[in-house]
């Protein structure tokens, strides 16, 4: 095959994501390749690519022509379900790949599979990145957030097209960086999504509050969250749920949202954030309480029979019956909003840097913000904020004592404590607003009672403790000293 007829790149793995991102692809001007194991999608990717505009795309139904077809060194993205589907398509590809070509696997990867095929990858001598894609089929479409770790080599060679096909954030850049070694790309988003999580609860709360306590009907939960997202809270998230307030139901009286089952589903990226987290000995209990709500959520079978016996047993809505003054209250949860996201944030930037320096991946946590800044789910005007945070010392112990973000917390706490007081005294869980509010006044106080844990510790275990007086490890008899009192 002449060299101007092939292909500068290949997509295996067609599904949503697969399809979206190797038309925007072929739409930046790369000349693409794709194959998919069914290759029913292999035809309907290339109706679309002429439908869209006799887009640069070229389909396969063999792995071998597929390959063949792409300019060397090879590079292949591939979209397929984490896991083993993973295994099966790089042995499918690799065997008809040659010496410095490269496999990228563009799904939400457990981060140490990633490691463990970059190892397998480069014996071959072919070359392996994993690398997060952000934004959904929307994202993945016109612009995503790009998160490529692993080979620099590899990074290198495809640099050019991720810069043109991530989404562009003027003043700010494309949203692609090379992340770092080994399986940080998978690593950053998987946080990436556990702060996703965080943001979704956190937001769910802060509707609830509104709309269980305040009364607000859907029109006016439409009208505030559209309100919202022209200040500090502006954000893909803020934007769509003002969008979902506005949207009727289309098979019966009312608003669609108020027929949406309450239960939440989960993929398992925000499962392993908190996991890590734990691995980490870091605090993100935020994100820990996002997913608990979804484990919470997920038992409707036994909150309704739970409902019924509180009910009976005469713990009725009543709490909720409290007279607030509308207006404020908005503006209160507005604020508690805020305040709890730079908390949720803080736990997610500083659980990164935990397993950066683990793993010596020495990444970069202001280009993170960067690069979230646009294409994903998360995006919003806030993330400038955590860049230029980390911009002014990149060695920011936490977000909560960047002076900028200090302050803005110390100007909403007054708003956070009377909404979550209001929430409790209401009998509204607020899990997500409650641990960034117990994870920032723990982490602002000088003294907490673990002195009294450790004494506990030493006395049952010998676990000894240290003074505050006196340097040095020390254990005490305590059982022998308060039976001498008695
Ligand atoms: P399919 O269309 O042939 O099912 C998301 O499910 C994507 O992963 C789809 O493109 C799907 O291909 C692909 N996929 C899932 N399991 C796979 C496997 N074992 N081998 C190859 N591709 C797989």
């Amino acid at each position: 095959m002449a060299s101007e007829t092939l292909s500068r790149i290949g997509l295996a793995g067609l599904a949503v994501m697969g399809q979206n991102l190797a038309l925007n692809i072929a739409e930046k001007g790369f000349p693409i390749s794709v194959y998919n194991r069914t290759t029913s999608k292999v035809d309907e990717t290339v109706e679309r690519a002429k439908k869209e505009g006799n887009l640069p795309l070229r389909g396969f139904h063999d792995p071998k022509s597929f390959v063949l077809s792409i300019q060397k060194p090879r590079v292949i993205i591939m979209l397929v379900k984490a896991g083993a589907p993973v295994d099966q398509t790089i042995k499918t590809l690799s065997v008809h790949l040659e010496k410095g070509d490269c496999i990228i696997d563009g799904g939400n990867e457990w981060y140490e599979n990633t490691e463990r095929r970059e190892k397998a990858m480069n014996d071959l001598g072919l070359l392996y990145l994993g690398m997060g894609v952000s934004g959904g089929e929307e994202g993945a479409r016109h612009g995503p957030s790009l998160m490529p770790g692993g080979s620099f080599e590899a990074y290198k060679n495809i640099e050019d097209i991720l810069l043109k096909v991530a989404a562009q954030v003027p003043d700010s850049g494309p949203c692609v960086t090379y992340i770092g070694k080994g399986g940080s790309g998978n690593f950053v988003k998987m946080v990436h999504n556990g702060i996703e999580y965080g943001d979704m609860q956190l937001i769910a709360e802060a509707y609830d509050v509104l709309k269980t306590v305040g009364k607000l009907s859907n029109e006016e939960l439409h009208q505030v969250f559209a309100e919202w997202n022209k200040g500090e809270l502006l954000s893909f998230l803020i934007e769509i749920t003002a969008d979902i307030f506005s949207i009727k139901d289309d098979k019966g009286q009312g608003h669609l949202v108020d027929k949406v089952l309450d239960k939440t589903g989960m993929k398992g990226t925000g499962k392993w954030t908190v996991q890590q987290a734990a691995e980490l000995s870091v605090a993100a209990p935020t994100i820990a309480s996002s997913l608990d709500s979804r484990f919470l959520s997920g038992l409707k079978d036994e909150r309704v029979n739970a409902a019924k016996i509180f009910r009976d047993g005469g713990l009725a809505d009543v709490l909720c019956d409290q007279v607030v003054d509308k207006k404020q209250l908005i503006d209160d949860v507005r604020q508690a909003l805020y305040a709890s996201k730079i908390c949720s944030y803080a736990q997610g930037m500083n659980l990164i840097r935990a397993k950066s320096i683990e793993k010596g991946w020495d990444l970069k946590l202001g280009e993170l913000a960067r690069i979230w800044k646009g294409g994903c789910i998360i995006r919003a005007i806030f993330l400038d904020r955590i860049k230029k945070a980390y911009d002014r010392n990149p060695d920011l112990a936490s977000l909560l004592i960047d002076p900028e973000f200090a302050k803005e917390i110390v100007d909403r706490q007054s708003a956070w404590r009377r909404v979550v007081s209001l929430a409790i005294n209401s009998g509204i869980s607020t899990p997500g607003m409650c641990a960034s509010l117990a994870y920032f006044d723990s982490y602002r106080r000088e003294s907490l009672p673990a002195n009294l844990v450790q004494a506990q510790r030493d006395y049952f275990g010998a676990h000894t403790y240290e003074r505050i007086d006196v340097e040095g490890s020390f254990h005490t008899e305590w059982f022998k000293l308060a039976k001498l009192k008695i």
